[in-house]
């Protein structure tokens, strides 16, 4: 019986992570830089499995750096204050369009090398993902 109860409140433990997994991200990548401070941004497919839409609100990282929401509009960049990921839908973070930038990194982002990113949502969902560094 107390094996049982140990089984059941186990499970039921674990069952708000399997809830809140509604978003997962595909291919975060982040251009390299040569130096420390360079500006770069970060490029990602995001999915919504939920039936509402979510919002990317934030993103952060152990790596030193300041992490902002960019859009694109007529051509320049704008700092955005979220990133909408519509109901059962995709959104694409690419040149050009919506991205994350990044400033006053410490260190030179070096090809090859892995930068880890927590990307924090509205609904109270964080999803932790390494963008792979990749050269121009
Ligand atoms: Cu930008």
């Amino acid at each position: 019986m107390q094996r049982i109860c140990k089984t059941l409140f186990f499970m039921t433990a674990l069952l708000p992570f399997g809830v809140m997994a509604k978003v997962s991200v595909t291919n975060p990548t982040i251009i390299a830089t040569q130096q420390a401070g360079e500006p770069s941004a970060i490029f990602m497919e995001l999915h919504n499995s939920d039936n509402q839409a979510v919002n990317l609100a934030m993103v952060h990282s152990s790596q030193p750096a300041n992490l902002v929401l960019h859009g694109t509009q007529n051509g320049k960049m704008i700092t955005t204050t979220g990133i909408e990921i519509p109901a059962k839908g995709n959104v694409q973070l690419k040149p050009g369009g919506l991205h994350i930038m990044v400033f006053d990194s410490a260190k030179a982002l070096r090809a090859g090398e892995r930068f880890p990113l927590t990307l924090m949502f509205d609904n109270g969902e964080k999803v932790a993902v390494d963008a792979a560094i990749v050269g121009h």
